[in-house]
């Protein structure tokens, strides 16, 4: 009997590994544990869990031997981690090796929307270029005032590559960090939005930070800001940012993270200043391996009564 699940849409590679090191018994969602004869259930260890639906304390306890959940990805908002706590269950994530993926991706994203990419490949594709219609002209990237919203790891990630674009970088964090001279500090989100010209959002998902950015926090922005959010839908009150785009209170956005994703809301589908993403900020061969090496060690070392390497509770 399998004393680890796998839930998830792995990559054959991953979903192999976990077979291979684990004998994993593969599991099409967190809803399918239930079903479990309750033997196996019983029997179950550890979760590799992959994914963004809630995993909450009811769950665990349909896993009453639940030792562990590896989670693959940085970011565990979908797990209760203080339900996992009161179990005797260890959390895991995979910091640091997404980090430059995630960054490259919400720069490509922030360039995208001022050169305004999406009309300028409809251009050249639907042959309209050879027609003679022009373009309107875009914006500028290089030298723009940019805000970063939480500067941890990935939010540090950008603010350097944007520093070699001459950016004027300004961010905000629960405490001032220690950054290059002339990074410019906020403690409130909509004095960093009302200092800069573009605002990239790489603050932790979860309940402190729903809604943080906030129609306010547009405002502050003002109509020739561009908003890239790679982080999670929630931080976000996406109802103030359609209205947003809609009003041109903000220029543009660029998104790979919704509110109920995967499904996105069709009214922001509809808005011709959106690029849109299919939470791809991880999503490379590179990237995704070493997630899942990550994850297969922390699970690995927990089966054996050891420390994980990256243990979140
Ligand atoms: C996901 C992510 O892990 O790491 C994160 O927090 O959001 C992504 O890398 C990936 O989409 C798999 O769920």
């Amino acid at each position: 009997m399998s004393k680890v699940i796998a839930i998830g849409p792995y990559s054959d590679s991953d979903a192999a590994a976990l077979k291979r090191d684990f004998d994993a018994l593969r599991l099409p969602g967190l809803a399918a544990i239930a079903d479990l004869p309750e033997d196996q259930r019983r029997a179950v260890r550890a979760v590799a869990f992959m994914g963004h639906d809630p995993f909450g304390g009811a769950t665990m306890d349909l896993l009453p031997g639940l030792k562990a959940i590896a989670n693959f990805g940085v970011g565990y908002d979908a797990i209760d981690v203080a339900a996992a706590t009161a179990r005797g269950i260890r959390v895991t994530n995979t910091p640091e090796v997404l980090n430059d993926d995630v960054a490259d991706l919400a720069v490509a994203m922030w360039i995208a929307q001022a050169r305004d990419f999406e009309i300028a490949i409809r251009n050249a594709r639907s042959g309209d270029w050879g027609r003679g219609v022009r373009l309107p002209l875009a914006r500028k990237a290089s030298g723009r005032r940019v805000g970063v919203l939480g500067l941890g790891r990935i939010g540090r990630e950008i603010a350097d590559r944007l520093a070699g674009f001459k950016c004027e970088i300004h961010y905000q964090s629960r405490s001032r960090k220690d950054t290059p001279a002339g990074w410019t500090y906020h403690a409130d989100p909509v004095d960093l939005a009302r200092a800069v010209d573009d605002l990239i959002v790489a603050v932790v998902g979860g309940p402190e930070t729903e809604g943080f950015v906030s129609a306010e926090v547009l405002a502050a922005l003002g109509p020739d800001g561009v908003i890239v959010n790679i982080s999670r839908g929630s931080v976000i009150d996406e109802e103030a940012l359609i209205g947003a785009l809609q009003s041109g209170a903000i220029r543009a956005a660029a998104l790979d993270v919704f509110r109920g994703e995967p499904q996105i809301d069709p009214r922001l589908l509809a808005l011709p200043n959106i690029l849109p993403l299919p939470h791809i900020g991880s999503a490379t061969v590179e990237t995704r391996a070493a997630m899942g090496a990550l994850q297969r060690a922390n699970l690995r070392a927990i089966l054996a009564g050891q420390d994980p390497e990256t243990p979140v509770n």
